[in-house]
C-alpha cells in the first residue's frame, strides 16, 4: 500500500488506528480519534487500565467515562495489552512517557520498548507518530532504523514517520487536545504529508513543518522558554531580596507593559513533568555534540535551588522569633506540584519537607488534593484538622497556593508565615508576621 491507498483511507475514514499508551495524553487521542470517526485501539501494558476503560471507565481526569463509553459501546474503541493489535493497524501513534533518569538524563526505554514492539509488527503501508517529548534527532535516529530493519519499509514510499508533540495540559478546559494547533513533522515530505492528513481528520489545526527535529525542537523551545524564564523570576526574587526591593511588586508593575512582556512568578521551584524534564533532554543532547546549553543549565541550577532557599527563609524567620528551626513545628501548605491539582511529580515540596526535617524540624503538611504520600522513604499524612495545626505550628509554609484555602483566616491564626507564592498578596506585604519570597 502506498500514499495513495493511505491517504484514500484517511478521508474515507477507513484508517485503523493504534494508540500506544493510554496516559493523559494518548487517552484524549485515542477518543479524538475515534471522535473523528476513525476505529481505535489503545495498546497499555498495565491490565488493570485495560479492563477500565472496556467496561468504559476513565482513569484520567480530562476524560468522562461517558466518552469512553460512548466509543465502546458504538465498537469503535477498545483496549489491550496485546501490541500485536498493531499488526491489524494502518497508523500508529506513541504516547509512552520520556522521564529522566536518576542521573539526571533521558530515560528513553519506554520509546524503545515502544518501538521494539511495533518492529514486530510494522508493515508496509503504515504510518506512524512519535508524540512524546524527547530531544531532537530521536525519532530519525532511533524509531526509523529499529523499524526499517523490521520489514520491507520504504520511508516516504510505503512508510511514513513523524513527530507530533503533545501539548496536553492536565485540568486545562480551554485547550485540549482537539483545538491545541498540532505541530508535525516528518522523516520527509510525503511523512508529513500523510502525517498531517490523518491528525487533520481529528484536530483542528495541524502545523506541518520541515522535518521531524524541527517538530521535536518546537516542544523543547516551548517548555524551555517556560523553565528559564521561571529560574529568571527566581532568580530576580534572590536580587530583590538583596536590593531590599519586593519582587511581587516589581512583577505586577512590569506585567502592566502592554506588549514584550509575559508574566511568570517566582516560586519555591520547579515541578511537574513537563517543565523540569524536557529541557534536560535538550541539553543533554547538546552535550553529546559538545556543548553547552548554559541558559538551560544555568535555570536549572536557580530553580533546583529554590527549595533550599525557602528553607532559609524558614530558618531567617524563626530566628527573628528566638527560635532554632532544629525542634520548631513546620506547617506546610499545599504540596502538589502547581494549584489545586493532585499531582506530585517533581514536586519541589518534597524537597522543601525534606531539607527541614534534615534540619530537625518537626514538619507537617497539609494539602486538601493529596491526603497522604510516600516519598524517600518517609510517609506522611496531611493533617485533619487545618486550623489546630496553623495555630500550633511555630512556622506555616504556604509552598503551593491552592485556591481552597483562606488565606486570611490562616494568617489571623498563624504565628509566623513563609509565603513561597504571595498567596497572602498586600496582606502579606509589611506584615511582622509575613516572609515572602
Ligand atoms: N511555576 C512557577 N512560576 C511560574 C509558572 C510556573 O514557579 O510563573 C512553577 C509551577 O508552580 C510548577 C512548574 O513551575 O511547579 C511548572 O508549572 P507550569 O505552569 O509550567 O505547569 P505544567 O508543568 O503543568 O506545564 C504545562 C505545560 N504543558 C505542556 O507541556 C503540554 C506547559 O507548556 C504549559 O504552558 C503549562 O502546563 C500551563 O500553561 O499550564
Amino acid at each position: 500500500m502506498n500514499q495513495t491507498t493511505l491517504l484514500s483511507k484517511i478521508e474515507s475514514k477507513d484508517l485503523r488506528v493504534v494508540v500506544l499508551g493510554m496516559g493523559y495524553v494518548g487517552l484524549p487521542l485515542a477518543m479524538v480519534f475515534a471522535e473523528a470517526g476513525f476505529d481505535v485501539t489503545g495498546v497499555d501494558p498495565i491490565t488493570e487500565k485495560v479492563a477500565m476503560l472496556n467496561r468504559g471507565e476513565s482513569y484520567i481526569k480530562d476524560v468522562p467515562s461517558d466518552q469512553v463509553t460512548r466509543w465502546v459501546q458504538a465498537g469503535t474503541f477498545r483496549a489491550t495489552t496485546d501490541f500485536a493489535a498493531i499488526r491489524a493497524a494502518d497508523a500508529v501513534s506513541i504516547c509512552v512517557p520520556t522521564p529522566l533518569r536518576k542521573t539526571g538524563d533521558p530515560d528513553l526505554s519506554y520509546i524503545i520498548s515502544a518501538t521494539d514492539e511495533l518492529a514486530r509488527y510494522v508493515h508496509p503501508g503504515m504510518v506512524v507518530v512519535l508524540e512524546s517529548t524527547t530531544y531532537p534527532g530521536t525519532t530519525r535516529e532511533i524509531l526509523l532504523p529499529k523499524l526499517q530493519q523490521a520489514a520491507d519499509l520504504r520511508i516516504g514510499e510505503n512508510f511514513f514517520l513523524a513527530f507530533s508533540p503533545e501539548r496536553v495540559d492536565p485540568g486545562r478546559k480551554d485547550w485540549t487536545t482537539i483545538n491545541t494547533p498540532k505541530v508535525i513533522g516528518g522523516i520527509t515530505p510525503a511523512c508529513t504529508e500523510i502525517a498531517s492528513a490523518w491528525y487533520g481528520q481529528a484536530v483542528q489545526t495541524v502545523v506541518p513543518v520541515s522535518s521531524a527535529e524541527v517538530a521535536e525542537m518546537a516542544k523543547l523551545l516551548e517548555n524551555t522558554f517556560r523553565m528559564i524564564n521561571i529560574g529568571l523570576v527566581n532568580e530576580l526574587a534572590i536580587m530583590c531580596e538583596r536590593l531590599g526591593v519586593d519582587v511581587w511588586e516589581v512583577i505586577e508593575a512590569a506585567a502592566t507593559k502592554p506588549f514584550g512582556f509575559m508574566k511568570f512568578t517566582p516560586g519555591p521551584g520547579l515541578g511537574g513533568h513537563c517543565i523540569p524534564i524536557d529541557p534536560l533532554y535538550l541539553s543533554w543532547k547538546l552535550r553529546s555534540l559538545n556543548y553547552t546549553a548554559r541558559f538551560i543549565e544555568l535555570a536549572s541550577e536557580i530553580n533546583t535551588g529554590m527549595p533550599r532557599y525557602v528553607v532559609g527563609k524558614v530558618q531567617d524567620a524563626l530566628n527573628e522569633h528566638r527560635k532554632a528551626l532544629k525542634g520548631s513545628r513546620v506547617l506546610v501548605l499545599g504540596i502538589a506540584y502547581k494549584p489545586d491539582i493532585d499531582d506530585l511529580r517533581e514536586s519541589p515540596a518534597l524537597d522543601v519537607i525534606g531539607l527541614l526535617m534534615q534540619k530537625g524540624a518537626e514538619v507537617s503538611y497539609h494539602d486538601p488534593h493529596i491526603p497522604h504520600f510516600k516519598h524517600d522513604g518517609f510517609t506522611l499524612q496531611s493533617v485533619k484538622d487545618l486550623m489546630v495545626s496553623v495555630r500550633e505550628a511555630d512556622c506555616v509554609v504556604i509552598v503551593t497556593n491552592h485556591s481552597a484555602y483562606d488565606y486570611k483566616v490562616i494568617l489571623e491564626n498563624a504565628a509566623l508565615i513563609v509565603d513561597t507564592r504571595n498567596a497572602l498578596g498586600a496582606a502579606g506585604r509589611d506584615n511582622p508576621k509575613v516572609t515572602r519570597l
